[in-house]
């Protein structure tokens, strides 16, 4: 039995999909507020991470680090649209920050993962 050209490609077309479809399965980051590199020209009041499964809170946690280091927040909570928030209690200074976010999903594997934004002083 020979495979015809258009067997062959539903054949692979399925294989795609199957891959797609596993590498779906795990959470990852979807967006954020501030959003990844944002320049900012006030301090954000709050951080909020939203993801593609809901967060397990009991394992979630969202952190801040900037030019001095570790900035304190607020405890981190489960928001809207699948997504982690937490305050940022006093304005951050100008400088370069970089948000590092603890969570898992539906699978209950644990990810992490980290992006930049940074404020610049108001002109
Ligand atoms: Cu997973």
């Amino acid at each position: 039995m020979t495979l015809r050209p258009y067997t062959l490609a539903a054949t692979t077309l399925v294989i795609a999909l199957a891959a797609a479809a596993t590498l779906s399965a795990h959470m990852a980051y979807s967006k954020s507020m501030p959003a990844k590199d944002a320049t900012l020209s006030e301090s954000p009041d709050h951080l909020q991470v939203w993801f593609t499964q809901d967060p397990e809170p009991a394992v979630s946690q969202l952190s801040l680090e900037g030019p001095g280091g570790d900035v304190a927040l607020g405890a981190t909570t489960v928001g809207d649209e699948k997504s982690l928030v937490a305050a940022v209690p006093a304005p951050l200074a100008p400088g370069s920050y970089t948000v590092k976010w603890r969570s898992a999903g539906d699978d209950g594997h644990a990810l992490r993962g980290d992006f930049a934004f940074s404020v610049r002083t108001a002109e």
